[in-house]
């Protein structure tokens, strides 16, 4: 099972009726933090699902930090005992290694004391051993998956992820009439670029143009190398006005922008299309914001256009010329 939530609480829940102990939690590690990632059993309000220990703290902290299994079998001698469930008399924490790798930290709580020994040990940190590697495998296939829809060269999204976001955004813009836009950008005389100042130098600017658009976006917006020189954005909840200003300020910062051994201006042009006045389909609104990108090319490079067709009307409602 691949999906770690469903894997974790599985987990949980097949350990504490094949064991019979009163509760089961995960631990995963998250940079300095333990995070509850799954239980089963009713938690006290010190902590719930998907909340965060500092990793050095309590039993399950030094469980981490010694990697291996410890036993308490009278909570109340434990100084620094971390209250989980809302009646625990022991704990057995076992941390969880896969390939050397500790991620973190199987806890069993019982009502009672003194419910752990050492005889069942093993065979509890047999069933932690097989929870590490399907943990592990799950993070695998989430990297995995992540690099699937990366570009290597710039870090962003690739094209793949962009058209699977938009269907998911056209989606959104329909059921909830909140409208979504894309502005499709063409870096201008890239060739001639390569050919002034080297290959490399023009992989720098691709980089370089990618950080800015997406240090300048927000965070629920989706910034995707198209391919080649070029890049598609995906702005949901977004009108044409302010889907305009966007591109133009993505514009402004580029055209500004010191790329270091350019000495001399690099620009984009920009098309942009808005769900549903320039379309209700991936292709039609594909198509339409490609359209505005060929108009500002057409006009010289180093702007931004609407769809053509619709320009009047996008003028209107923004109240200003094209
Ligand atoms: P225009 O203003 O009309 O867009 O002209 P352009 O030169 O930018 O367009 P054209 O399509 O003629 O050339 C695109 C260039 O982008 C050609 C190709 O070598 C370059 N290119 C595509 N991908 C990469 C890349 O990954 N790295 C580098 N350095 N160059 C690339
Ligand atoms: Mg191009
Ligand atoms: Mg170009």
């Amino acid at each position: 099972m691949l999906d770690i939530k469903n894997l974790l609480s599985k987990a949980c829940e097949k350990i504490q009726m094949a064991f019979q102990v009163s509760h089961v939690s995960i631990f995963l590690k998250d940079d300095e933090d333990l995070v509850l990632r799954a239980h089963h059993g009713e938690l006290t309000p010190r902590i719930e699902e998907g909340g965060r220990l500092p990793s050095g703290q309590g039993l399950m902290g030094r469980a981490l930090s010694e990697s291996k299994t410890l036993i308490e079998n009278d909570i109340t001698t434990v100084p620094d005992y971390i209250a989980i469930y809302i009646e625990t008399g022991s704990r057995m924490c076992i941390p969880l290694i896969s390939f050397g790798q500790t991620l973190g930290v199987l806890v069993l709580d019982s009502d009672l004391t003194g419910s752990f020994s050492i005889g069942e040990m093993q065979s509890l940190e047999s069933v932690a051993d097989i929870c590490a590697t399907a943990v592990q495998n799950a993070h695998y296939v989430e990297r995995v998956k992540q690099l699937a829809y990366l570009d290597c060269l710039t870090g962003i999204f690739n094209r793949r992820f962009f058209e699977l976001r938009i269907e998911e955004e056209m989606e959104r813009a329909r059921r909830f009439n909140s409208g979504m836009a894309v502005i499709m950008v063409d870096i201008d005389q890239f060739k001639r670029l390569n050919d002034e100042f080297g290959h490399l130098l023009g992989d720098e600017v691709l980089r370089q143009v990618s950080s800015i658009f997406s240090q300048q976006l927000r965070k629920i917006d989706v910034v995707c190398r198209y391919g080649g020189e070029e890049f598609a954005i995906l702005l949901s909840q977004t009108t044409h006005q302010h889907a305009l200003g966007v591109a133009e300020k993505l514009r402004r910062m580029v055209d500004t922008w010191q790329f270091p051994g350019v000495p001399r201006s690099v620009t984009i042009s920009a098309g942009v299309a808005t769900c549903p006045d320039h379309g209700t389909t991936r292709d039609e609104l594909v198509k339409a914001a490609d359209a505005g990108l060929y108009a500002a090319k057409q006009a010289g490079r180093n702007c931004v256009r609407v769809a053509p067709g619709l320009e009047k009307e996008v003028a209107a409602t923004i109240g200003q010329s094209l």
